[in-house]
């Protein structure tokens, strides 16, 4: 279809990436860089064509058909043209297999997450039930249940469509959302011996997966989050019936509709427990790092989305007599979106190799503990910024941003769930201040300083000696911050969110400002470091200093 001649291009989203090629070429090795460019530039090319073949077609949502035509119940759920073809293309490109993958080693999830983070938005959010497969998996094999791990693992990784398998990860009930302990689903045994769910699942993505993991409460157990354990069941019997599961409908969703989402009963399925019969959170706490991880990288996905089709309209659109590149104000709001992408990056892909480096068992107690610290902070900061940079997307195009079948709504929508997904920003700065409360500060700390340290050894550092006093002044004020709350547990919940934004910009600048200075070295490349002072101009802490003052009373009570 021929492109109007303002519409927003996009061309191969991998050769076109600065960020992203400079960012491997500077810390993957060379022999796994090669061996990865060639699939990297289909998916490439592949999100490209996508956009506009998207573009080209109505817009297209799963269809839940509850009866056949003789009343028989049989909860068919057919996806999307897209989606139908998800599973041979994410078997093809390992998309979940990249990351189980022991080839590349450290860097084994640095490749799997390049494949996704390019491929993320072109999929219409196949990325979810990816996400959870490969948290599945993770959960799964720390598990240590040999039997479970010897039927799922390999297919949950397989890189064939036939035998790829999908799995849900079903935590929500209406009683209990982000907060587990309430949940109601509970687990008895059959006259067999067999577990049996019973229960209201009232969130689950990827229903047209193949199994779960699911948190339910045991027969005769206790109450709260402690008592609960994590359950595995597949979704259908070996006859292809489901299994004691009744999808009661697809929720109607503010974005992200191509995923059918479905509330449903389990009215007796069976299922495995993956390990004891309590504590099932921290046996799902694998998976939720993963899939945390997967919504840091999706959501850092869809602000370069945004950033490439608003700086290609700007280089299109004229307006007063100029294209919209060409006025200041324009220009200067692309790049302060620009730049807190390109600091997002950092950060993101820095998680991606940590927990490269932790599976294959060369992380130290200090890279786990940054790790832990590290990824809550990446999620909440990026799925708030992937919704800042979106709606700013739709402002840079004017009212064809509010205009549906410009793809660019859409953008918004579908990035509003980044905040919520996976724990909402105000529950991941409460794990984040949980991971510090175990693993304290230093991690973070003694990363920052390093990086610093790192970076002012680098002869081009330079320039760049104010930004690094500024990133070592933010890190310092967000330790006396800490220790000045250190007491006072409502000051410090209060204040989490704006400890959480801190220490993620901060590191984030902190890793921009060592990659900058790699890249002026290597060769006078200047635009990382351009990035690195418009981010760090507009503040790296967010400390408030309103963690103290009455918050409750400022409310007005509901009036009935
Ligand atoms: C395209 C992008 C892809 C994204 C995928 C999208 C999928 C969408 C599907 C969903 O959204 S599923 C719903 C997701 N729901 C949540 O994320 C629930 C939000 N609630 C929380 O995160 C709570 O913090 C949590 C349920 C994890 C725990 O709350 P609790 O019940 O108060 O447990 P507690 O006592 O804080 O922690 C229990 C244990 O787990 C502790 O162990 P220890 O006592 O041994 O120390 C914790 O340390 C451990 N734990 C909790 N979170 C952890 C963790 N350990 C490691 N990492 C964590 N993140």
């Amino acid at each position: 279809m021929p492109s109007h001649p303002h519409a927003a291009t996009l061309g191969n989203q991998y050769r076109g990436d600065r960020v992203l090629l400079s960012w491997l070429a500077r810390n993957l090795p060379r022999p796994v860089f090669e061996a990865i460019d060639t699939d990297l530039d289909a998916l490439g090319a592949h999100a490209a064509l996508a956009w506009t073949d998207a573009r080209s077609c109505s817009p297209s949502e799963p269809i839940l058909t509850r009866f056949d035509a003789w009343g028989e119940r049989i909860d068919r759920i057919e996806s999307t043209p897209v989606w139908q073809r998800g599973a041979a293309l994410s078997a093809r490109y390992g998309l979940v297999a990249a990351g189980h993958d022991a080839t590349h080693g450290e860097f084994s999830r640095c490749d799997q997450f390049a494949r996704v983070y390019l491929h993320h938005v072109a999929s219409e959010f196949y990325t979810c039930p990816l996400a959870m497969t490969d948290g599945a998996a993770t959960a799964l094999k720390a598990s240590a249940n040999q039997a479970l791990i010897e039927r799922a693992v390999d297919r949950l990784t397989s890189r064939d469509p036939a035998r790829l398998w999908l799995s849900g990860q079903w935590m929500t009930e209406l009683t209990g959302g982000s907060d587990v302990s309430a949940s109601e689903t509970g687990a008895c045994r059959d006259e067999h011996g067999q577990w049996r769910l019973h229960g209201r699942k009232w969130f689950t993505s990827a229903l047209i997966g193949d199994m779960a993991l699911t948190l339910a409460r045991p027969q005769g157990a206790c109450d709260g989050a402690d008592a609960l354990a994590l359950f595995y069941l597949e979704t259908h019997d070996d006859s292809g019936r489901w299994n004691g599961i009744r999808v009661d409908r697809l929720k109607h969703k503010l974005g992200t509709r191509e995923l059918a989402t479905a509330e449903i009963h389990l009215d007796g399925a069976l299922a495995i427990p993956v390990g004891g019969l309590e504590r099932g959170v921290r046996l799902i706490a694998p998976m939720l790092n993963v899939t945390r991880t997967w919504n840091a990288i999706c959501a850092l996905a869809t602000m370069r989305r945004c950033i490439a089709l608003a700086t290609s309209y700007a280089h299109q659109r004229v307006a007063f007599g100029r294209r919209l590149i060409d006025h200041p104000l324009h220009a200067a709001t692309l790049a302060d979106m620009q730049a807190d992408f390109e600091a997002a990056f950092q950060l993101v892909f820095h998680v991606a190799h940590l927990l490269g480096r932790s599976e294959c068992g060369i992380a130290d107690d200090h890279e786990k503990a940054l790790l832990r610290l590290l990824t809550p902070l990446a999620k909440l900061w990026t799925g708030k910024l992937a919704v800042r940079i979106a709606s700013e997307t739709c402002e840079a195009f004017g009212g064809a941003g509010y205009i549906e079948n410009t793809g660019i709504p859409q953008l918004l929508r579908d990035a509003q769930v980044f905040p919520i997904w996976e724990g909402t920003t105000n529950v991941l700065a409460l794990d984040a201040l949980r991971a510090i409360g175990s693993v304290g500060l230093q991690p973070l700390l003694r990363a920052g300083d390093r990086l610093l340290a790192e970076s002012l050894q680098a002869p081009a550092s330079g320039e760049l000696v104010p930004a690094i006093e500024a990133i070592r002044h933010a890190l310092q004020r967000a330790a006396e911050w800490l220790q000045h709350n250190s007491t006072d547990p409502d000051a410090l919940q209060a204040g989490a969110r704006g400890l959480g934004y801190t220490l993620a910009r901060t590191l984030a600048a902190a890793l921009l400002v060592r990659h900058a200075v790699a890249v002026i070295g290597e060769n006078g490349e200047r635009r990382p470091s351009h990035a690195l002072l418009r981010f760090i101009a507009r503040g790296l802490t967010d400390l408030s200093a309103t963690e103290k003052m009455p918050a409750v009373d400022l409310l007005d009570p509901p009036s009935n």
